[in-house]
């Protein structure tokens, strides 16, 4: 292998590894029952620490469920803590 080939196998594994932790960073909640919805039950399998005010706080329209766009929301504030 010549030293420009290994340098570009070098670069592509780390733009692999780059991608990889970037998709990493949010966090996925599984939507156990598919109604399209998170559910306080759904979101504490994945947040334990979730309290009933801090899922009422993400609940922005109040319709006793959090979907897509209020949980990408709360993720991106920070609300959501892990542990
Ligand atoms: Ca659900
Ligand atoms: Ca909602």
């Amino acid at each position: 292998m010549t030293r420009l080939k290994r340098l570009k196998l070098m670069l592509a594994i780390m733009i692999g590894m780059g991608a990889a932790t970037a998709a990493a960073a949010q966090t996925m909640v599984e939507d156990t029952d598919g109604d399209g919805m998170y559910s306080m039950a759904e979101l504490l399998a994945v947040y334990p620490a979730l309290t009933d005010e801090r899922f009422v706080e993400i609940d922005a329209n109040a319709d006793g469920a959090v979907d897509q766009e209020e949980l990408a929301a709360a993720q991106e504030a920070g609300l959501l803590a892990e542990g």
